[in-house]
């Protein structure tokens, strides 16, 4: 896992993967960089192939748009957007993708993520992005990799195994306290 590359090229560890990325990781800024490695850190632990790029909506908008046109095609099945401020970025490539996006309010120094929750949530009718809350990068890890796994058994298993281990840590915590 590394921090995105230069804006443009498509770029991370597995990227080079046989098979290629399933998941596209994009942001706003190399600055989400730091809420957004958590969703990298998911996917690493499902050993789910990713990309990292840094594709601004405002800053690159033509980019944005090729990049949105062309993950399916690429061989993507899911992308994961993370954009802080007016963060137009995930419901712009849900726009032009048929892919599922995943979007990933980004807290800024103003507003505590308010604005970026609200300007990723709230998609009209027809552009849907499934927004996590706001800093949720994991999350957004952990759906893509559910999102994936509906159609791969074996990462199902590895799936379920994690929610038992969350389950377990639950108890543990339970029977400590009682203790
Ligand atoms: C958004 O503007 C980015 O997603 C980022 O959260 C925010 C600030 O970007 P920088 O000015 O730090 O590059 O588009």
């Amino acid at each position: 896992m590394t921090p995105p590359a230069p804006a443009g090229t498509p770029s991370g560890p597995t990227a080079d993967q046989a098979g290629g990325p399933h998941v596209g990781i994009v942001m706003g800024s190399d600055s989400d960089w730091p809420v957004m490695e958590a969703a990298a850190k998911a996917l690493d632990e499902f050993e789910v192939p990713y990309e990292i790029d840094v594709v601004s909506a405002h800053r690159m908008p033509r980019e944005m748009i090729a990049y949105g046109e062309q993950a399916a095609d690429r061989g993507l099945k899911v992308v994961i957007a993370g954009a802080g401020g007016a963060a137009h970025l995930p419901g712009m490539l849900a726009s032009v993708t048929p892919l599922p996006v995943i979007g990933v309010p980004v807290p800024l120094k103003y507003l505590d993520g308010m604005d970026s929750l609200l300007s990723i949530v709230q998609m009209p009718a027809g552009v849907p992005v499934a927004t996590v809350s706001v800093g949720g990068a994991r999350n957004a890890g952990l759906l893509a990799a559910r999102v994936l796994a509906a159609h791969d058994p074996e990462l199902r298993e590895r799936m379920r195994a994690f929610q038992q281990g969350l389950n377990d840590q639950a108890t543990e915590k339970g029977k400590r306290l009682r203790a």
